[in-house]
């Protein structure tokens, strides 16, 4: 798409526009809809031009690290590029951890801020910093536009880095005198990189002859599949295999289709156990994942010492980043997963068919589904009130009364980290998009997350299970949602502080002294809270009141949120 000359040729330039109106028009060009963002004096430019571009529609969060996190959640949700703006110095600062959460899970996103005027800047005004090297070592690229001519290079650039994969988020630092300068310039035009490729046929037939040569393979699967939409292709492969396939340790997508016959769940970040999984395997075939990432330190290995591996995928960084993959195949998951198939069964004649029959035969007793059944029988059976209390919410339960509560093609949205450890065993993906769980581990993520979810998948509901530790790092997002009239159910496990973190205190170090860690006296009243910021709220303590809060909420015409009080005991 070409929208204006080809300044390469160096052609007359008539058309005078203004560095933010450029701004806008070059991200609308790149394919953003939405520019999230909070503003201060040097965004007034971009808020100044905004009001020329109606079809670019701004999204206020009250705080960076909202902006950065919406933004995140849309293109979660989407695969789209997205764009945020935030406040100079202070702003980027706060809106590093969000950044952070980005970078984790590779979203395409265009992060700018208002910079102070260059020569200005220099003087150190108020607010003023460097904001290249502050977003730096988070960001794929970092930069300040120092010459109006630059802007469209940059904007294209920019665009081209986050969206061509590994993808990313990048950083702009916009001087407010580049945004006011007025001049002819040309803004190009965009450059996507195409990655939907193949690999070479030797490489697929090699890849082949390996799975070929295993007896016991088994399949980590990941974001990678999201992203390339390959949910049907990787159950294809399990199917034709009989294998099993595990979602990746780092669990906070539908990453594969839960109820698919050969789908055992998710590996957890807990070394001794995946190590004592995996050493029934003799080949993990690894697809568009990390390679058991795990979040806490252990003596112990997570990889079995005889397991060998092959790797699928774009993201090249992660490819014998910590162990050598007897392969790694760096290319589009669904494309090569297509080519494989047909391979794989062409070479593994009757054999294979007869093997993936007894393979997949052995799994189904043990397979997601019918550990599934077995949990919920046992949640059930434990009851809605918490073992050795009179009438507090068991954890356990509401999670299973919430997920079985959600309509079919909900999207739900993960941050509890004790009350709803249960989710991705219960919580079935049946598409790409219908599930997005914290991936860091940087905490405040869903509350702004799911506003964004929420525009990019407008006909949805989103629910979205949140500790009451995680809400406090974003509640103000709440507002957003409010206003946006965002159909969004938020239940907020209220378990009075940080269970997760005086559980590890005591297991850790043995100590009970939970110091730092409990949000009382005073409680938070996270009803009035929400109401305060115009979203419907209630409070639920009892068990018999959860089912009927949670029809309420899922047939409101806006946000609501439930804050139940669950049992928090150590
Ligand atoms: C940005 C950030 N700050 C602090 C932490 C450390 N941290 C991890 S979990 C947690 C508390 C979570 O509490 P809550 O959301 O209520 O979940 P619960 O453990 O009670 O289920 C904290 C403070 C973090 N992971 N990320
Ligand atoms: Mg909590």
């Amino acid at each position: 798409m070409r929208i204006s000359n080809d300044y390469r040729e160096g052609n007359a330039m008539t058309n005078r526009i203004t560095g933010r109106s450029a701004f806008v028009s070059l991200m609308k060009d790149e394919g953003v809809t939405h520019l999230f963002g909070n503003p201060g004096t040097t965004e007034l430019p971009i808020m100044h031009a905004l009001a020329d571009h109606p079809d670019m529609r701004f999204v206020l969060g009250l705080h960076e690290a909202i902006v950065v996190a919406m933004a995140d959640g849309y293109s979660r949700a989407s695969g789209e590029l997205v764009a945020c703006n935030v406040h100079v110095a202070p702003g980027l600062g706060n809106a590093m951890g969000s950044l952070f959460n980005a970078g984790f899970t590779s979203t395409p996103m265009i992060l700018t801020a208002g910079q102070q005027e260059q020569g200005f800047g220099l003087m150190e005004p108020n607010l003023y910093g460097p904001l290249v090297q502050m977003a730096m070592p988070l960001v794929k690229w970092a930069v300040e536009v120092n010459r109006l001519q630059d802007l469209p290079r940059i904007i294209r650039r920019a665009a081209k880095i986050a969206t061509t994969p590994p993808t990313g988020p990048v950083f702009i630092s916009l001087p407010g005198d580049i945004l006011n300068q007025e001049d002819a310039i040309d803004l190009g035009q965009s450059t996507r990189v195409l990655t939907r490729n193949v690999p070479a046929s030797e490489h697929v037939a090699d890849l082949a002859d390996l799975i070929l040569a295993a007896e016991r393979p088994v399949l980590v699967c990941g974001n990678e599949l999201v992203r390339s939409d390959a949910l049907a292709e990787a159950a294809r492969l399990a199917d034709v295999l009989g294998a099993p396939a595990y979602q990746s340790s780092s669990s906070y997508g539908a990453h594969f289709l839960s109820e698919h016959a050969c789908y055992m769940g998710s590996l957890p970040k807990l070394q001794k156990v995946v190590r004592q999984t995996l050493e029934a395997y003799d080949l993990m075939i690894v697809l568009g994942s990390d390679v058991l990432r795990m979040a806490v330190y252990s003596d112990a290995d997570p990889m079995p010492a005889r397991l060998k591996h092959v790797q699928i995928g774009l993201d090249d960084r992660e490819m014998g980043k910590n162990y050598a993959p007897e392969m790694a195949l760096r290319a589009d998951p669904r494309e090569t997963l297509r080519a494989l198939i047909p391979v794989l069964e062409a070479k593994g004649g009757a054999g294979l068919k007869k093997r993936a029959e007894s393979g997949r035969a052995a799994i189904a007793a043990k397979n997601w589904s019918s550990k599934r059944r077995a949990l919920a029988g046992k949640i059930e059976a434990a009851g809605p009130v918490a073992e050795g209390t009179a009438s507090t919410i068991n954890p356990d339960w509401m999670t299973l009364r919430m997920v079985d509560a959600l309509p079919r093609d909900a999207i739900l949205v993960f941050e509890s980290l004790t009350t709803g450890r249960h989710v991705v065993d219960l919580f079935p993906y049946r598409n790409r998009y219908a599930y997005h769980g914290l991936a860091s581990g940087g905490i405040g993520f869903s509350i702004p997350a799911s506003i964004g979810i929420s525009l990019a998948q407008p006909g949805r509901r989103v629910v979205t299970i949140v500790g009451d530790g995680s809400a406090m790092y974003s509640i103000q997002a709440l507002w957003t949602a409010a206003h946006l009239k965002l159909p969004i159910t938020y239940v907020i496990c209220n378990n009075g502080g940080y269970l997760i973190i005086k559980q590890r205190l005591l297991a850790f170090h043995g100590n009970r002294n939970f110091n730092g860690m409990e949000i009382r006296n005073p409680e938070i009243d996270y009803a009035a809270m929400a109401g305060s910021m115009g979203v419907t709220a209630e409070r639920i303590t009892r068990p018999e009141d959860f089912d009927p809060a949670m029809t309420r909420a899922l047939t409101h015409n806006g946000p609501v949120v439930l804050d139940v009080v669950v049992d928090g005991r150590v």
